[in-house]
């Protein structure tokens, strides 16, 4: 089986490319488990799959670490982008991508036929606790406080198709991202779970962001998260409505613009590629896992 290796920021997905072969009943679920396993399979936060589109010039799906299926994710979109363009599968500019959170623009910026850097407009946020979804009530979850264990959180919660839960905090570096980020997850507060990501201000336009990936863990970069961050920023008074959000594995440039858009800018970048002998009929067999 073919594939290729991508990062945003070090956020890195395994693309299986569908586009002008039609789609095999697989399930992509226990391949994404398999292939993106960093001892047993290639190593991957996440699978992609090319797929071609009948309302967009091709569609996106994604794949958590752990099987499961988000509705968008910022930083393969701008892999997703890269690969299509630079293989000359879509050549449009702006060119558009169908994804469970629906179709969205990218702009690719392009040096001697590379793509370098890619502008998603990743659409609007959406607030309400209930679609975020939280079991939450009122207009808004802002600066809300939950509880976790014997600790107390304030969170902003922000859907950009998918959850995030976003907390403020004095020094980013300092959090026990992993002994939290799990608990946030999974809290009952959010029912479909969240992504999780701790801000620090630096200043109106410059943040540091860590985040903790609903099914995938720790996580060098996150695209919806920077996003969703930006909103968090804003409602509650901390940065202006254009940040830097500096982010383990690099920077993205976020813009809430005045039409309620988010317009998420970074670079994408092509690993390797190669043919892993993995083979979808692989995908029952179980390792047992030495916990780290
Ligand atoms: C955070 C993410 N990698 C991105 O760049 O937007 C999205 C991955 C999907 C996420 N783990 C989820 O919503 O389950």
């Amino acid at each position: 089986m073919k594939f290729t290796k991508m990062h945003g920021l070090g956020n890195d997905f395994v693309f299986l490319d569908y586009f002008n072969s039609g789609t095999p009943a697989e399930d992509f679920a226990a391949l994404a488990v398999k292939l993106c396993d960093r001892n047993f399979g290639i190593g991957a936060d996440g699978l992609a799959l090319v797929l071609p589109s009948e309302t967009a010039d091709a569609r996106m799906r994604i794949f958590n670490s752990d099987g499961s299926e988000p509705e968008m994710c910022g930083n393969a979109i701008r892999c997703f982008a890269k690969y299509l363009y630079e293989r000359q599968l879509v050549v449009s500019n702006p060119l558009s991508v169908e994804t469970l959170s629906g179709v969205l623009k990218l702009n690719v910026t392009v040096r001697e036929g590379r793509v370098e850097s890619v502008t998603v407009d990743m659409g609007e946020p959406i607030l309400q606790p209930e679609l975020v979804p939280t079991t939450g009530s009122g207009a808004t979850v802002l600066n809300q406080p939950l509880s976790v264990d014997d600790r107390e959180f304030f969170i902003t919660a922000v859907s950009m198709g998918n959850p995030h839960c976003i907390t403020f905090v004095d020094d980013a570096a300092a959090v026990q991202l992993a002994e939290i980020g799990p608990k946030l997850e999974t809290h009952e507060f959010f029912p479909r779970h969240t992504n999780v990501e701790f801000v620090q201000v630096l200043d109106s336009s410059d943040v540091i962001m860590r985040v903790w990936e609903r099914g995938a863990g720790a996580t060098l970069a996150c695209g919806t998260g920077a996003c969703a961050a930006a909103v968090a920023c804003v409602l509650n008074g901390k940065t202006g409505r254009k940040i830097k959000v500096r982010l383990p594995g690099g920077d993205l440039l976020v813009e809430w613009g005045s039409d309620n858009h988010l317009y998420m800018t970074g670079p994408a970048t092509e690993v390797f590629y190669g043919e892993v002998l993995i083979q979808p009929a692989d995908t029952g067999v179980k390792h047992r896992r030495v916990e780290k």
